[in-house]
Parts: C-alpha cells; structure tokens; sequence
C-alpha cells in the first residue's frame, strides 16, 4: 500500500523527500511534465491502481472540489481514500513536541507569522513555515521548541488532522472566489481553522470584520473551546485597558497593525511572555520584504514595495498611511470595482495591467488624476518624474490591489521588478549629477 502525492511544486516535493526519508515507498505525479521526477513511481491517477493507495497527498494549489475537483481528488473520492496535506504528516509525527500555532486570514497572515516566530524565540527555537513559505515539514528539521504556521484557506482545506495549541484568525474579506465561488465557502474554510485545535487549545479571533465577529459568537455559543476576542478599537477585547493603551502606542512605534499585533501579542501573554519582554523583541522586528517595504528614499520621494497588497483591503492600509501618494496599482481583479478604494492620499495613480479599466472608472469618478502605463517599469518611471516635481515630501507607493498573474509569476516577482525599476532610476539620476 502506498501514498499519492500529487502536486510536486515546494509543498509536494518536500512530501516526497520525508516520505523518502521515512524510506515510506509512494508514487507521485504532476500535471506539469517538466516538474516529473524521472521514476517508475511517477504515474497519472488513471495508471495508478487505486486499490493500493493509502492516502492522497494533495498540494495546497490543487482543486479537489470547486470549480472542478482534480482527477485524482476525484478518483480518491470515488475509493473512499482520505485527501490530507503535508500539515497532517507533520502532525502525525511523534517526535514533535513543540507549542503550535496556526495564523490565517485575508490579510496579514504573513505579517503576524513572523512576528509572533520572533516573539516566541523569547522562550526557545522558534520555525516559521507553511503557506508563508518553507513548507511544515521542514519543521522536523530541528527540535524546535515552538512552531508557527501560516494556514491558507487553501491548507485548511485539505488538512484533516489536530495539532494546534493555538489557533489565530485575523480577518476574512473576499478572496479566492476562483476556489469558492463566493464568500459563504472561504468564510466555512478560515472557520474549520478552530477544527484543527487539539483538546483545550485556545482560539484567538479579530472581530474587526463582520464574518470574524459572527464566528467568534458562533464558537463562544456552540463550543468548549477557550475562545479569546480581540478587535482593533478594544470594543470586543478581553485585554484590560491598561495593556490595549500600551500596545495601541506600541503599534505606531513600530508601525504595526493592531490585528497583527494584538493577535501576536495575545499568544505571547498565552505563552507567559510578559508584556515588557514582548514589547522589547516587538521593537527589533524588521518586517517582511514586500510588505510596505521601505526600498529607498532618492531626492523627495520614498519608493515603497507593498507588492504583497493583492486585493483592496491590503492595499488601503498602505493607502491610509503615507500622503502626497504617487500610487502603482493594476494586475489582475480580484473585486468586481475599486469602489472601495482609499484614495483620499493619491495625488496622482499609475494604473497597468488586466484590471486598469475597472480601477480607471474609479479613479475617473472620484477625479483622481491618473496615467494608464503598459508595464511596471513605466509606471515607476513616471510616478517618480511627477513626484520629483512635487514640492513637499512624496511617495510613490506599489501596492496593486490586485493579483499579480497576468504579467508576473507572482507578488514576490512584481516586487522585485518594482525593487530593479527603483535602482536603475537612482543609478541614472546619480550618473546624470555626477556627469
Ligand atoms: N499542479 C498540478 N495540477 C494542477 C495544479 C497544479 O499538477 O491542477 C502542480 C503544478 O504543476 C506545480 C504544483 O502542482 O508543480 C504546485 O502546487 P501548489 O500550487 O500547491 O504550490 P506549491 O509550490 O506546492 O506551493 C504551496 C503554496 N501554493 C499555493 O497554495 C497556491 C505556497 O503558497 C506555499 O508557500 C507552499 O505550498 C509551501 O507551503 C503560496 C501562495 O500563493 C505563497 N499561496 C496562496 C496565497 O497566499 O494567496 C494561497
């Protein structure tokens, strides 16, 4: 009897090299020819002999329900084979012992997961993997004394186990409607998060968003859980008003949002870590690379890469924060309008990409001045001239709004290009001074 794993990008492949480690006999396969190891074991779902499978080790990115369910999601269905994730093979392993905690919703995920890895260092090694990046095996590389997982809707979906001590939901707006057909479906999947609690874990919820706040009432009502609410203007919070000062100044300190934050803060308390040692290690934590990243500041105009913004509500909250906005936004839609849009700081928008039509009617009827630019480069190119020109202090901001896949192989590239665009524009305005 064998495993499936199907799907070898980063999470599949590094199944595929724990199951080798176990020396567990598996076959695999990949729709894509070029990522097929060259083994015998390698067989599609229609040559695999599906009375010997064990198990369907699914990848995160692979369909097994809506639009359309995977051919091999479809066949393990069909046998009555369980689908399960890399997660659950981290979760059935004996050796680990570590505290864990699952961070998911719309937005900040990332964020907090780094945040709370550096935080909980405090009180031993601390790995920060799963959607985030390193898949959760790699958590098994060391003993590490804590484990931090960012869980996509994607993850939840198809991990079946119980391993987290705690669980943290920061958010739910529309998203990946391409997987769900609708919000009712992402919400079910960011909830079956508090499914994946061990007995007495604890749940920390953000009701700052409407799906978040019915839920946490949902899971106080209907569960045993120990359920923690928090929301950013402490009306829901369980952190007396002393604290919630305290971490409001912390966060503008160190530019945090207080969904992060408080979220980061309320599995430290969780953990003993005592607000003085949490606010210290807060205070030397550098951010992620693509998350209103400070790239540089040439002349009068800071360039920030917040590439990562890849729908409305991740984009306003760079939109709120800087003025004199020179903003880069467009790729592809994830909303049906940019209605929603903050736009009260753009001075002027730079629009590219499948989406800069929609985002172009809103820009129109709020008469926001704006310039449609064929690529990303251009756009940084002339964002920067009109900055240039302007007399008090200005950003030109990439923070798109939407998904990066019409020009981009995804949200770390558009990033980068923006970073190289950044560069090549200091290097020649340096030249054309120095002569
Ligand atoms: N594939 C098929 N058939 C298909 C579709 C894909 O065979 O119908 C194959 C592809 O050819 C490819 C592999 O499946 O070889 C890709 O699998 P995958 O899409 O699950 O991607 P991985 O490379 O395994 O990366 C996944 C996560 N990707 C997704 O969920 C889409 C990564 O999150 C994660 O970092 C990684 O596992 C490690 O855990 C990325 C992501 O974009 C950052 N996540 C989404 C998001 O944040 O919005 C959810």
């Amino acid at each position: 009897m064998f495993p499936y794993v199907v799907g070898l990008g980063i999470s599949g492949r590094s199944v595929m090299q724990y199951l080798q480690q176990q020396k567990i006999s598996f076959y695999c396969w990949d729709d894509n020819a070029q990522n097929r190891p060259d083994i015998e074991e390698c067989r599609s779902p229609n040559d695999v002999n599906w009375l010997n499978i064990t198990h369907l080790i699914l990848s995160p990115g692979i369909s097994h329900t809506w639009p359309k369910p995977h051919l091999a999601a479809l066949k393990a269905k069909q046998h009555l084979i369980s689908i399960i994730s890399d997660v659950d093979l981290l979760w059935a392993e004996p050796s680990v012992s570590a505290y864990t905690v699952g961070v998911t919703g719309t937005n900040g995920k990332s964020t907090t997961a780094a945040l709370m890895q550096h935080v909980l260092r405090l009180n031993g090694e601390t790995f920060v993997g799963g959607n985030f990046g390193p898949p959760a095996l790699k958590a098994l590389e060391a003993p590490y004394k804590n484990v931090v997982l960012e869980l996509s809707s994607f993850q939840l979906d198809i991990t079946k186990s119980a391993g987290l001590d705690a669980a943290v939901l920061l958010n739910i707006t529309t998203d990946h409607i391409e997987r769900y057909g609708g919000l009712p479906g992402y919400v079910a999947s960011k909830l079956s998060i508090f499914s994946k609690l061990k007995p007495g874990g604890t749940a920390i919820i953000c009701t700052d968003s409407l799906p978040c706040g019915e839920i946490f009432s949902y899971l106080q009502m209907h569960t045993d859980l120990q359920v923690i609410g928090y929301s950013s203007d402490n009306r829901a919070n369980e952190i007396d008003t002393n604290t919630y000062t305290k971490l409001c100044e912390l966060a503008n300190t160190a530019t945090l949002n207080k969904q992060n934050l408080i979220g980061a803060y309320l599995v430290a308390h969780h953990k003993g870590i005592p607000f003085k040692q949490f606010e210290e290690q807060v205070l030397t934590y550098q951010g992620l690379a693509h998350r209103q990243e400070v790239v540089c500041t040439h002349k009068n105009v800071t360039f920030i890469n917040d590439s990562k913004a890849t729908n409305i509500v991740a984009a306003n909250a760079a939109l709120c924060k800087y003025n004199n906005l020179f903003w880069l936004g467009g790729g592809v839609a994830k909303e049906p309008s940019f209605d929603e849009l903050e736009t009260n700081n753009i001075t002027k928008a730079y629009i590219f990409g499948e989406a800069a039509s929609l985002i172009e009617k809103t820009l129109v009827q709020k008469s926001i001045p704006y310039r449609r630019c064929r690529t990303l480069d251009e756009a940084t190119q002339w964002a920067y001239e009109d900055a240039l020109k302007s007399e008090a202090p200005a950003t030109v901001l990439l923070s798109p709004a939407c998904a990066s896949y019409d020009q981009f192989q995804h949200f770390v590239e558009r990033g980068n290009v923006f970073k190289a665009a950044v560069k090549q524009i200091v290097m020649h305005t340096k030249e054309a001074t120095h002569g």
